[in-house]
């Protein structure tokens, strides 16, 4: 499979859900979702790979070599924010299904059959935009979160995940390939690899990650018949939790907390009725444990004494919770030793973001590489990297995977 056959697939993929300035909008189960999953069983199965999915919607797409051996899997997730970028995830499940079709050609030619079977993932949900927690799918597949719990998970329109994949007919029931061990390639999503002009980021651990979910109840009453001294506005006290979520990360070392509201609903939402509710999501990161802890007590006692100054009524639930991961030494210096072989760039680095790796981490060991991303944005249409290095990216993929599945 050559260069220009994955640029062909991963620019033709980006079409799908695509948005005016370049981005993408593939939530999780939504048509377009459904779209690129079409696409991805129809590259499979022209090659006569089996393709199963799971019943949570995960999709592997099966490379046998050896029947009944275990798999390594490759691979990632094409769901993605809302507005968001077409590399997230996406480069990763496309750079699995190349890597897969040249070892593929590289064991047919050679003759020696190796060890281990290989499989590309799809992994249902990774982003949990439209349905919260994040890296739902392959949570469930490595036994974290509970398959049944998760199905009944529903979105602002108050469809559940079970619904939402029946709707697009991937709501399957076949058992995923046994793993052996796990690869995935992703976006930097940060400017350290651009900053340092290198092409590969071995990735040696992830960043402790929680979200506060957080419901404001105050009073509706009418914006103008209403006396100040008489209103309960939600989302006057709401305001400030967002205000104190930010100010929180000042009680710490630069940069070594991060903390964001990404997400505010309010109800009635009406422009003369005094908010009843807001419901908001707060995202706090650090590499360190006790800060994220520190920060959540902080600010558990902020929003008691904001409830009590404002007399209504405030609920905060701790959700999505991810403890620092540690990728096995014998991952990260595989990368290394691939990257130099192939003369490229490379360094040891963390990931402040989630990915499906955190998870099946905690099953089999697990090997994740970074490519760099332009002006380290992402979750936005401006997110970019370019073909020369996500064919680097792909190049050493397929040769960590090579590895692996030669054991
Ligand atoms: O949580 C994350 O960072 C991911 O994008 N879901
Ligand atoms: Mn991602
Ligand atoms: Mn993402
Ligand atoms: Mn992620």
């Amino acid at each position: 499979m050559s260069a220009d056959a994955f640029l062909k697939d991963f620019h033709l993929v980006a079409t799908i859900g695509a948005t005016p300035n370049n981005g993408v909008d593939r939530q999780a189960a939504t048509e377009e979702d459904r779209r690129t999953r079409d696409w991805f069983a129809g590259f499979a199965t022209e090659r006569g790979w089996e393709v199963r999915v799971d019943g949570i919607g995960n999709m592997f797409a099966l490379v046998e070599f050896r029947p009944g051996a275990k798999f390594v899997l490759v691979g990632s997730h094409l769901d993605s924010q809302p507005l968001g970028g077409r590399f997230d995830g996406a480069y990763g499940v496309m750079a699995g299904l190349h890597a897969a079709a040249r070892i593929e050609e590289q064991v047919r030619a050679g003759g020696e059959l190796p060890p281990f079977n290989l499989a590309v993932v799809n992994w249902f949900n990774e982003e949990g935009g439209r349905f919260a927690p994040s890296i739902m799918g392959s949570s469930v597949f490595a036994g974290i979160m509970d398959r049944s719990a998760m199905l009944e998970v529903r979105d602002l329109q108050g469809v559940s995940v079970q619904e939402a994949l029946g709707g697009i007919g991937y709501l399957g029931s076949d058992a995923g390939p046994e793993p052996v061990s796990y690869a995935e390639i992703h976006i930097e999503q940060g400017r350290i690899l651009e900053r340092e002009g290198l092409q590969v980021g071995a990735v040696d651990s992830s960043w402790y990650t929680q979200k506060l979910d957080i419901e404001v109840l105050g009073e509706q009453s009418h914006t103008g018949a209403t006396a100040m001294a008489d209103r309960h506005d939600a989302l006057v006290a709401a305001s400030k939790i967002v205000l104190m979520v930010h100010d929180v990360t000042g009680d710490f070392e630069e940069e070594a907390l991060v903390s964001s509201v990404g997400q505010l609903t309010l109800e009635p939402n009406s422009p003369i009725v005094v908010p009843r509710r807001v419901h908001l999501v707060a995202d706090l990161r650090s590499n360190s444990q006790s800060i994220v802890e520190a920060a959540r007590e902080s600010l558990l006692r902020d929003i008691a004494a904001l409830a009590e100054e404002h007399d209504i009524r405030i609920n905060v639930k701790d959700f999505d919770i991810r403890a620092n991961q540690y990728y096995p030494e014998s991952g990260v210096e595989l990368t290394e030793k691939v990257a130099a072989d192939l003369g490229l760039g490379v360094r040891r680095m963390q990931t402040m973001a989630g990915h499906d790796s955190v998870a099946m981490n905690r099953v089999v060991p697990t090997v994740m590489m970074f490519i760099p991303s332009v002006d380290g944005v992402s979750h936005c249409e401006r997110e970019f990297s370019t073909d020369e290095d996500m064919m680097a990216g792909v190049d050493a993929l397929t040769a960590v995977a090579r590895e692996l599945v030669f054991g």
